[in-house]
């Protein structure tokens, strides 16, 4: 079997880390972005020759698209992209959210996942190669304080379904994943690194894992190639739904 190759966005933690863990331990090739250059250097250093680190902030479009120009024999012919790189704003109303939060969740969430798989469909197209998008519950289920977040990733589901019919008889694969809770640094992100709002929410609820994540990451990409995953959607046990709200103003 000729050796594959994976760009995973957002390699230096949570679901991209133990991804490109998973991908490199089944003998995939796998190019790896984060903002962390020490993170990345750590990897590079445990996963060995297979693992090519990007420094990269997602948001600065030229630097993807000259990174991906600039990408040495042996990474360049990419046969999945995992769209994967992403954050939450904190938890609150957009009436008393603060717009820089939003925008930044915005652009990493959307605007860079946009122009990293449009830079990326040519070598996809011509290898019949994949796409998979972290989307989330959250694309699906609203909650208080999650507009901006819950807004991006149902951007990136409906992206990922409509990318589907742009590349109707191309042979690429396109995938819109949706879970709900996983215990990465996720939270801590979104609570500004508050370590103890963090455990606090994971707490006694057995949480999916990055490496639960990884497993359904790399089953959906090695299914047959004439086997799409539209959508999937994922939970812990211990997580389910909430009924709606009702106000009674007096
Ligand atoms: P983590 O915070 O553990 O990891 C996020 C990764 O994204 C890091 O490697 C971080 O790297 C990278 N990243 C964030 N912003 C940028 C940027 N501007 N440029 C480059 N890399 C960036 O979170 P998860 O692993 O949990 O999240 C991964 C994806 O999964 C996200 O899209 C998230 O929305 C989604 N998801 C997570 C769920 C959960 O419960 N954890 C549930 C559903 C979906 P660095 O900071 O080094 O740049
Ligand atoms: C985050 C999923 O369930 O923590 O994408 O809101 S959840």
């Amino acid at each position: 079997m000729t050796q594959k190759t994976a760009f995973i966005t957002g390699t230096t933690a949570g679901i991209g880390a133990a991804a490109a863990r998973r991908f490199t331990s089944e003998g995939w090739r796998v190019i790896g972005t984060g903002r962390r250059r020490e993170r990345l250097d750590a990897l590079a250093g445990e996963l060995g020759e297979a693992f090519h680190p990007l420094e990269l902030d997602v948001r600065d479009l030229k630097a993807m698209e000259a990174a991906v120009d600039a990408l040495p024999e042996g990474f360049r012919d990419i046969d999945l992209l995992l769209n994967n790189a992403g954050l939450a704003p904190p938890l609150a109303t957009v009436q008393e959210s603060e717009l820089p939060a939003s925008l930044q969740a915005i652009d990493t969430n959307i605007t860079a996942l946009v122009a990293l798989t449009r830079k990326l469909l040519p070598g996809l197209i011509a290898r019949k190669g994949a796409v998979i998008n972290l989307s989330s519950v959250a694309a699906t289920y609203p909650y208080r304080g999650g507009a901006v977040y819950g807004g991006t990733k149902a951007f990136v589901r409906q992206f990922s379904l409509d990318l589907r019919a742009d590349l109707h008889g191309t042979g690429v694969r396109v995938t819109s994943i949706e879970p709900g809770m996983i215990e990465t640094e996720f939270t801590l992100v979104r609570n500004g690194g508050d370590q103890a709002a963090s455990d606090a929410l994971y707490a006694g609820i057995d949480a999916m894992t990055a490496e639960d994540t990884a497993e359904v990451l790399h089953w959906v990409a090695t299914l047959p190639s004439h086997v799409n995953v539209n959508a999937l959607e994922l939970m812990p046990v211990n997580q389910s739904f909430a009924g709606f709200a009702v106000a009674r103003p007096s």
